[in-house]
């Protein structure tokens, strides 16, 4: 296995290309046709995810939770999955995640409009709604993945896949603790990506644990643990695969640790500045530079003669297009009244939301607010 050195947080992982598109384990190179595809999901969240800053800027977004820079964790595991039958359960952050297993776009703005349209999952994908309280969605990813076990034995085929997404600083919740021991305990066939960003909010990952790598949680669960330059789409995919095919044959589960760098805000609403000191504005600065996952890609398949400028402008105006539509679909969508935000939160609902709706009517109907 060859180990990427240059930044001590990435020490010990793996990877395929180096951060300058030089491959460093040619035999793991994919097909040009699937490094192409996979290069095009990529960009398309990357230019999503920046025009979403834009919208969000002229109010045409609520708060947003920016995914730039680590596309290449997010597309690349999620690549690895076989949609709608494999399940995604993404963290709040993972736009790119649900774009990439088929969230179409329009539903991805009605999501961060706060619309319920938005958050009303399409029943025939296996997706989960993003989830603000961290690593809530891990237990219930253990549960599906375990449902799902027991449902191919008992039809005697292979299980659909759980693929989770956790930051660094859901690692610290309880929840992680419950879904990774459940999943281990059982053998679940799902697959665990802690994103490590470097940051939960204004939270260095330094200070988040005592323990000298993330991965290293998995050996208290029994659940084997991998470390992987997240930056690198390729080596990212290829590690998510091997544990999907491992899940899927009885194998159990697989901690993934992928090293990556939030060198954006934490939210549109969050200014860095204000807790980076001077080292950490560096870092960051290195990272949006000279570890940008799209331009590793993109100079490897530079170098092979399979990617030009021209090719890049078409895309970006592809994807410029498809966002056109997707705003226009999404602007169509019915007006929303207040209490419809209490409407999917149980599939019964406690007396308490009742309440807090018809209490919510009542004072719309007197002019009050909201
Ligand atoms: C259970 C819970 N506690 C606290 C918060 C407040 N909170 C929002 S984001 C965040 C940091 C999350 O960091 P990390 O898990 O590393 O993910 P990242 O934001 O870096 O993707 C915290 C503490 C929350 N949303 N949920």
């Amino acid at each position: 296995m060859t180990l990427s050195t240059a930044d001590p947080r990435l020490d010990g992982t793996f990877c395929i290309l180096e951060a300058d598109g030089t491959p460093r384990q040619p035999t793991l190179l994919p097909e040009d046709a699937a490094a192409l595809r996979m290069y095009r999901a990529m960009r398309r969240t990357r230019v999503f995810d920046e025009r979403a800053l834009v919208l969000q800027r002229q109010g045409r977004l609520g708060v947003y939770p920016l995914f730039g820079g680590m596309e290449a964790t997010q597309v690349g595991a999620v690549l690895a999955l076989n949609p709608p039958h494999d399940w995604l359960a993404p963290t709040y952050r993972g736009s790119g995640t649900a774009l990439a297993y088929g969230l179409p776009m329009h539903k991805l703005i009605l999501t961060w409009r706060g619309h319920p349209d938005g958050f009303r999952m399409n029943p025939d994908q296996h997706l989960l709604p993003f989830y603000t309280p961290i690593a809530n969605q891990l237990p219930h990813a253990a549960g599906i993945a375990l449902a799902e076990q027991r449902l191919a034995a008992r039809e005697g085929r292979d299980p659909n896949v759980v693929l989770a997404f956790v930051g660094d600083g859901g690692t610290s919740e309880g929840d992680f603790h419950v879904g990774l021991n459940f999943a281990g305990a059982y053998r679940v066939p799902a697959v665990f990506v802690i994103e490590n960003n470097g940051w939960a909010i204004s939270t260095p990952t330094q200070l988040q644990s005592a323990a000298n790598t993330l991965a290293s949680r998995g050996e208290g669960y029994g659940i084997p643990a991998v470390r992987v330059d997240g930056n690198d789409l390729l080596a990212v995919h290829h590690v998510v695969q091997e544990a999907v095919a491992r899940a899927r044959r009885g194998g159990g589960p697989t901690l993934i640790e992928a090293i990556t760098y939030r060198i954006l805000p934490h939210t549109s609403s969050d200014d860095p500045a204000r807790y980076h000191r001077s080292e950490d504005a560096v870092q960051a600065d290195h990272w949006r530079r000279h570890r940008d996952p799209g331009q590793r890609l993109r100079a490897y398949l530079g170098g092979h003669g399979l990617w030009t400028d021209d090719l890049e402008q078409q895309l970006v105006a592809e994807v410029e297009a498809e966002l056109r539509d997707a705003l226009a679909q999404a602007d169509a969508a019915p007006g929303i009244e207040p209490w419809e935000l209490l409407e999917h939160v149980f599939e019964t609902p406690t007396p308490d939301l009742l309440e807090q709706q018809s209490e919510l009517r009542a004072l719309h109907e007197e002019g009050g607010r909201p």
